[in-house]
């Protein structure tokens, strides 16, 4: 299999690249300059209409949106690592549950959150009282991910998995726009866990 990832640092792709590393799949990686407008070459809209990364091509097919393709890894090389349920487990229902959770309901009360209050987004959009609903119910939904973790290590069971990595992976990018866990403690306490792993280390630390 040929697999060629697109990517830049510290974004959309970190989870993707992070995931890359944890299964330690064989692919070339492709680093574009979204500051140079690189995502906007004719070539790579061709990849991907949306100019955007992460963005892969397996076997000259490509292929968008960061859960798809993270699912999509565990389904491929996860599952062979003992790091993504088989097909007929019941436990693969459970893992894109919590993965679709974190990136579509979770994910877009974070992006409602950024949109409405930070600094990176035109003022003129910003609206405190719906940043502050955004922020009640992302702690909500981190309630969800707390009593999920009341009798297990991980968010399947005692071992780490590749759900760990994603809802990790979007838990740190929500706590780098400013979003507190530590009202949660079984959450803050499983997140340091992954935090230990050597891939979230690597992912998530500087060049
Ligand atoms: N929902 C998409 C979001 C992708 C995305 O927004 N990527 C950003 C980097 S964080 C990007 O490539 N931006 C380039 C641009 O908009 O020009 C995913 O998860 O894959």
């Amino acid at each position: 299999m040929t697999l060629t990832l697109y990517a830049a640092p510290f974004s959309s792709a970190t989870p993707v690249v992070h995931a890359f590393d944890e299964l330690d799949v064989p692919h070339e990686r492709v680093m574009l300059d979204l500051a140079k407008g690189e995502q906007r070459a004719p070539d790579f809209l061709a990849l991907n209409p949306n100019g955007k990364v992460p963005t892969v091509v397996v076997d000259g097919t490509p292929m968008f949106e960061g859960l798809a393709i993270l699912q999509w890894l565990g389904d491929r090389f996860g599952v062979a690592r003992g790091l993504w349920p088989a097909a007929d487990d019941p436990a693969r229902l459970t893992a894109l549950s919590w993965t679709t959770w974190s990136y579509v309901t979770f994910g877009a009360l974070l992006s409602c959150s950024q949109w409405a209050s930070s600094d990176r987004m035109d003022p003129a959009l910003h609206h405190a009282p719906l940043a502050d609903h955004a922020r009640a119910q992302l702690q909500e939904l981190l309630g969800l991910l707390d009593a999920r973790l009341a009798d297990r290590a991980f968010v399947l069971g005692d071992d780490y998995t590749l759900v760990d990595l994603v809802l990790g992976d979007v838990i740190a990018y929500a706590t780098f726009t400013g979003l507190a866990i530590d009202a949660h403690p079984r959450v803050a306490a499983w997140h340091a866990r992954v935090r230990e792993r050597p891939s979230y280390q690597t992912a998530w630390s500087p060049a």
